[in-house]
This record gives structure tokens, sequence and C-alpha cells, in this order.
């Protein structure tokens, strides 16, 4: 969808929910590429390590701090997506990180409830003014894992997380009382769809039980004014973001260009 603008709705659905969905944030011509490079992309096959869950099953991802000359780094300098973050967080943000997010058939495992900002906490972020946007490469859906949300729980201030398997959990209690009063939202996606986020919304995703892989690409941001107090942490300080207009990252992605 070149020439995205957030509306005043989807604003006020971010500040409210703590996530907003854009279906066919990319089209169809965009995205389709993707998919076979996510699959055939050695370098990242190399790079993607496991994270067990709760029950021992393995989901795997790939992290990078740094934008490369790849379609994956211009769909994060996109100013659909960084543009928009921009918007949605009231201030000018920076790459924090991005990731490649692949659950493999039959195999791929959970990912528990926590808050993203339960684990940039603890990298000299002082404000929950972070936030991110989920891409959908393959279609997302109840048997393959997509993100479930607990739409509003981003107000409940960040909470505390232990450590389950390789992952960060929020405290169970929290999360069972939380979901007493709130609703439990499944995003399915198609996709091209996005997802954004904010950093204390509470989120999780079942392992995938189906014969299809969920592909998906997490662009995390943070806000200018919130630096990390925290020099050489696990993500990058503030450094300025070069947003990319649509035509040049359609462009990029329509060529399907290597990593
Ligand atoms: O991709 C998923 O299913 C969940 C990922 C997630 O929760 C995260 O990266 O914070």
């Amino acid at each position: 969808m070149a020439g995205f603008q957030l509306g005043e709705q989807m604003q006020q659905q971010f500040n409210a929910l703590g996530y907003v969905l854009v279906e066919g944030l990319f089209d169809q011509a965009e995205i389709s590429g993707l998919f076979d490079i996510v699959q055939a992309d050695q370098q990242l096959a190399s790079e993607a390590y496991g994270k067990r869950d709760a029950a021992g099953y393995e989901t795997k991802l790939a992290v990078r701090n740094q934008l490369a000359e790849s379609p994956y780094s211009a769909i994060v300098r996109s100013e659909r997506i960084a543009g928009t973050m921009g918007r949605l967080l009231g201030d000018e943000v920076y790459h924090y990180h991005h990731k490649l997010m692949i659950k493999e058939p039959r195999v791929g495992g959970a990912w528990e409830w926590h808050q993203d900002y339960g684990y940039w906490y603890n990298n000299g972020c002082l404000f929950p003014d972070m936030a991110s946007c989920l891409v959908a490469i393959s279609p997302a859906n109840r048997a393959n894992g997509c993100l479930q949300v607990i739409p509003g729980s981003h107000k409940m201030g960040r909470v505390e997380h232990l450590t389950v398997g390789d992952q960060f959990q929020a405290d169970p209690e929290r999360v069972s009382a939380a979901l007493e009063r709130m609703e439990l939202i499944y995003c399915e996606m198609q996709p091209g769809d996005a997802l954004f986020f904010h950093s204390n919304v509470l989120h999780r995703s079942d392992a995938n039980t189906s014969n299809d892989p969920r592909l998906s690409i997490i662009s995390c941001y943070n806000s200018r004014h919130n630096d990390p107090f925290i020099e050489n942490g696990r993500h990058p300080n503030y450094s300025p973001l070069e947003i990319w207009p649509d035509e040049r990252v359609s462009t990029i992605l329509k060529q399907g260009a290597t990593t």
C-alpha cells in the first residue's frame, strides 16, 4: 500500500489498545518474493538460533542490529513502517534491531506471554516509548501460531518477567488477572499485513502445529528521547535512521535483492 498514511482512528486505536493491524501494507508483488528469499537465505539460516519455550520446543529467529543492502533492511527503513512508527510514538525513531522469525512446520515452538519492554528495560531504556512492527511473510493463523495480544495491556506498565526455557515470561499471575479483565485477540494475518504494537502490550504465540512455516519480519524501534543510558548494550544507541520512500522500497522488494 504505497502512500499509506496513518489515520486519526488508527492512532487512537494504538493509544487505546496498544496495537493496530494494517492489512496489505505491502502488496502481493512486494511481499511474495520475500518468502522464497527467506527460505533460500543461507546466511540467515546460519545466523538463526532457537529459543526454547516452556515445553522445550524451539522457535527460531535471527536478530540484526545493523542495516544492510537487503530487502529486510528496506522494510525496516520504509516510510510505511518507520515513518508511521515515528507518528505513533510521537518522536523521531531509530532502528533498535530487526529480526526474522521462523516457526518451522510441526516443530516451531511457542512464545510465552511477555512484553518486549520486559526484555528491553534491562538494556537501559528508561521509558517504554518503543514499539515494533510485525510484517507477515507467510499467512499467520491459529494453526501455525499467529501472534496473540491482550488489547489495552500496555497500560498495565512493566510487569515482572521470569525466565522460562530460553525466554522471558511475564508474571503468570498478572497475565491471568489481565485475561480475566481484558480480551485475547488472535492476530491472523496475510502476507504483507503489518501489526504495529507497543513495547508494553502483552503478547504471545502458540507452537506451529501445521504443515506450513510461519515467517515474519519484526522491525523494532526506539524513540530518540529514550536513548539507552547504557552504552554498547545488547542493541544500539541512537543514531539517525535514513527513512526510504515507498517507491525505493517497492523497487527493492520487487527485485528480490539478495542479502
Ligand atoms: O513471532 C512471534 O510469534 C512472537 C515474537 C515475539 O513475541 C517477539 O519477538 O517479541
